[in-house]
């Protein structure tokens, strides 16, 4: 029996297994429907904004007119219009427990989430009254949005992208839950320190967070260490316990997540690890009381930093604490509520349960589910294993094999005993299939086998991934066809049917209308309001890069956004920098494969051609590059340094002038995306050819109005087939070209045959970047002019720097350059997250929209 009391005060639904932890309330027999619980309806005018605001304000944060900080202000603001977000919550909530319809839980062990006020704000069409209501406060929206601290729960386009699939899941009225951890420390602050990175850590939470709800009523537990019991129960069947463990609690924390004015408000729930403080007291045993809390306390440990890698894994402990601490509290979650409503009958849950894996890093949930149905719901493995095949769905995001994690199988027999031997058993039980299928395919079984052999065993985390689930997918077409073909070939011939792809999107509410407001009024002003829900109708704008007039508003608003961003790199640098100069920028994670040298190497030629004199129709460039390094990754790091290192002698030097000049934009993040994309006039997207999934930051571009220069790499070939191959700068060698040309590539050859390359290598290693630290860049240069190079910059500089020359021309021609930013616009309808989700949504989950009416 539920308890109406409790259903009735948290509007949330309660499994039996979580009643023990209730409070004792006297409500259900005195009150049967306490009236504490009708909320009263909140208006959202300007009058009733601003009572709500001085009254949290004043009374609940305790701030007058002496208070010089503006987060307080920012907070009250974040609070009044939070409360016109809770009924819509609780609606959303129990529409999808009263239609008991199928829902999604999109496990992401990263949501790269920015700032959430301004994004609240569009989402609920109030920007306009709150802006007024607080201009009549004399207050300044813009300044109180700047107060908000970027949540950087994530490291990259990974982590971004689950923040806008949810997005559009709300948009879309889709059941849909993003799971996640709660990072006390957050992505890493970057500080540039003599031209090099230094790490300063993220307490995005020091000063409290409005958004978030905690609801320990909902806390689950988590096993780690101890053994396996075998036993027989009553019915004389053998069972599993797992015992002698040491425990963690898992706390939730719920975030709101509105949809685009539809009154859908879903939940992201993240997950803080907490000490157990259920002691055992015979763990004491004699031990110093004060000894034992502080080893408890040490379980916090698991949810207090995001690893900043985001592209090779590293096999810590504390990663694989965090990865099952995420899965198994999110799928104890998602079974209580099940329970909660069908009891101890799993024959439904397929068709009303899906979990998405973000990458394989949550991974661990095949094996969860199985551990969970059957030691602890007493499926039978077969049972088990039918609904956990097709209940879990994989998205795959890298091409790169040295990201694809593995884990030590001695790690995990440690660790989390009982889920090893369930690894092992599906293993086994999976090779019994490939073998059957392919007998005497010996080398075939060892390439496919879920366990890695060698001196170290390792767990292939990927591997499991496809097999436990019944749909993986790639994030752009010439991704998933790589994979099919090199990464998970064999998986592909053995299950063709799992296989399909889904191109990445961006939501378009964040990355045009929250971000650049002049250019989502122009928009509206001209095609109506539908495109913020309906992309595609974008391409209405079209026929408008004939019309001079709509061509001189775009260009009015691109060289606003332009002066936006001069003035925020001027926070950084105190360097000029001209308007009419083209904004040419790369910022995203600095790798390798990304070629962020690539693009140094042409920066470098083009002040090698000024020093020259070869001046010639020149076209004024600013070049912005920025991006984290991942803390041990030393190559990335010294990349970040020749930046600077270049930077300083191009900016210093009066012979450049206006003709070039070199940004490192530091502390790369969401919030200072939202500054630069709307001011970007060429987005470098120029990773070697088959190494970027698909890459989302050239999706921000282009809805911008930015022009791609880029290889056919991800996304990119996508975006270019939109906008159509006179509208993108296309250079550098195919992923077959590339993959042919490795065997006798040589790049200190090439760089002897072109005048150009040997000048701007005559300067690195000449030290005139590094004149008075000698030597630091010699491993840059070396891996460079390696014949192994596996990231082929020097093997693309020639037809780099040559499109670079017909980017150059083409900007010259205004008219012309504005034309092709209007059409890239208009072309990039089909990268909106909602038309990703409604694939998804196609394909792999099946969901129905929510009808709230219905409820
Ligand atoms: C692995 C092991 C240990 C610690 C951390 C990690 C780790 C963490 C994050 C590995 C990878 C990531 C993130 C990867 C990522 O962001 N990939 C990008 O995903 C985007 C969304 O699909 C694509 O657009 C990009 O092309 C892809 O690089």
């Amino acid at each position: 029996m539920k308890n109406p009391t409790v259903v009735a005060l948290g509007n949330l639904e309660l499994s039996p297994a979580n009643q023990d932890w209730l409070p004792p309330t006297s409500f259900e027999k005195s009150n049967p429907k306490p009236t504490i619980c009708e909320l009263p309806t909140i208006r959202t005018d300007e009058q009733h904004l601003m009572v709500d605001f001085k009254n949290y304000y004043g009374y609940r944060l305790g701030r007058d007119q002496s208070c010089k900080s503006l987060h307080y202000a920012y907070e009250a603001l974040s609070l009044a219009i939070s409360d016109r977000i809770i009924d819509h919550w609780k609606k959303t909530y129990n529409a999808y427990k009263e239609q008991d319809c199928k829902r999604v839980s999109y496990l992401s062990m990263e949501f790269l989430m920015g700032r959430t006020l301004s994004n609240t704000m569009i989402n609920l069409g109030i920007t306009d009254v709150v802006l007024k209501a607080m201009y009549k406060l004399g207050l300044d929206l813009e300044e109180l949005l700047e107060a908000e601290h970027d949540a950087g729960l994530g490291n990259g386009g990974l982590g971004r992208l689950a923040t806008c699939f949810i997005d559009s899941c709300a948009t879309l009225r889709l059941p849909v839950t993003g799971y996640g951890l709660r990072y006390e420390y957050g992505m890493f602050s970057q500080l540039i320190i003599n031209g090099e990175q230094v790490e300063a850590p993220d307490r995005w939470l020091r000063d409290g967070n409005i958004w978030e709800t905690e609801r320990f009523e909902y806390r689950q537990i988590i096993k780690f260490g101890g053994r396996t019991k075998y036993f027989t129960d009553d019915q004389g069947v053998t069972r599993i316990s797992w015992i002698d463990t040491h425990d963690v609690l898992a706390v939730p924390y719920d975030t709101p997540v509105p949809g685009f004015r539809n009154g859908v408000v879903n939940t992201l729930r993240l997950w803080k690890a907490v000490a157990n403080e259920e002691f055992d007291f015979k763990e004491f045993n004699g031990r110093d009381y004060a000894e034992i809390v502080v080893e408890k306390n040490m379980a916090e440990n698991i949810t207090m930093v995001l690893y900043p890698n985001d592209a090779s894994e590293n096999g810590k402990e504390l990663r694989l604490k965090q990865q099952y601490l995420f899965a198994s509290a999110t799928l104890q979650d998602v079974i209580a509520t099940w329970i909660g409503r069908h009891g101890n009958d799993f024959s439904e849950f397929t068709a009303k349960n899906c979990f998405q894996l973000n990458d394989s890093h949550p991974s661990i949930a095949v094996a969860e589910l199985m551990r969970l149905l059957i030691d602890i719901h007493g499926l039978s493995w077969d049972d088990a294993w039918n609904i956990t095949q097709n209940t879990v769905a994989y998205t795959n995001h890298t091409l790169l094999p040295e990201a694809l994690e593995c884990w030590s199988v001695n790690l995990f027999k440690q660790l989390l005993p009982r889920l090893l031997e369930i690894i092992f058993e599906i293993n086994a039980r999976f090779l019994v299939e490939v073998s059957r299928r392919w007998p005497g395919d010996t080398e075939r079984l060892t390439r496919m086998s879920l366990i890695k052999e060698g001196t170290d065993q390792q767990v292939r985390m990927a591997y499991l991934a496809i097999v436990g689930s019944y749909s993986v997918n790639g994030v752009a077409k010439l991704h998933t066809a790589l994979l099919q073909k090199g990464l998970f070939r064999d998986f592909y011939e053995m299950w063709p049917e799992k296989f399909n792809n889904k191109t990445n999107g961006v939501t378009p509410r964040r990355w045009i209308a929250s971000c650049n407001p002049g250019l989502a009024d122009l928009i509206t002003a001209t095609i109506g309001d539908g495109w913020l829900t309906h992309l595609d109708r974008l391409k209405n704008l079209a026929p408008y890069a004939d019309d001079s007039d709509f061509r001189q508003r775009w260009w009015q608003i691109k060289r606003h956004a332009k002066q936006c961003l001069i003035d925020y790199q001027k926070q950084q640098h105190d360097i000029e920098l001209s308007l009419d100069a083209l904004f040419d920028v790369q910022v995203k994670r600095i790798h390798e494969y990304k070629r962020q040298l690539l693009n140094v190497l042409h920066v470098i030629h083009l002040y090698d051609r000024i020093k020259r004199g070869d001046t010639e129709n020149w076209t004024n460039r600013n070049v912005f590059i920025g991006g984290k390094a991942a803390p041990g990754y030393i190559i990335a790091k010294k990349t970040i340094k020749l930046i600077n290192n270049v930077a300083d002698v191009i900016n210093n030097d009066p012979d450049v002038g206006d003709r070039l000049k070199l940004i490192f934009l530091s502390n790369y993040q969401v919030s200072a995306m939202e500054i630069i994309c709307p001011g970007t006039d060429l987005s470098e997207q120029i990773s070697t050819a088959g190494k970027e999934a698909s890459g989302t930051g050239n999706m921000k571009f282009m809805m911008n109005g930015a022009v791609t220069i880029g290889t056919l790499d991800g996304a990119n070939i996508e975006i270019r087939d939109e906008v159509g191959p006179e509208n993108f700068f296309l250079f550098g060698m195919t992923v077959d070209q590339i993959e042919a040309y490795r065997q006798h590539y040589d790049p200190v050859a090439l760089i002897n045959q072109d005048p150009d390359l040997s000048r701007v290598f005559d300067l690195l290693e000449g030290g005139h970047f590094n004149r008075f630290e000698p030597g630091i860049f010699d491993d840059l240069i070396a891996s460079l002019k390696n014949k192994q190079d596996i990231w082929m910059s020097i093997a693309d500089f020639r037809s780099y720097v040559d499109t670079q020359k017909r980017v150059e021309a083409a900007f010259k021609d205004t008219e012309h350059w504005i034309r092709m930013s209007i059409l890239n616009t208009a072309h990039s309808g089909k990268f909106s997250t909602d038309r990703t989700i409604t694939e998804y949504n196609q394909d792999i989950w099946k969901l129905i929209p929510i009808n709230l009416s219905d409820s």
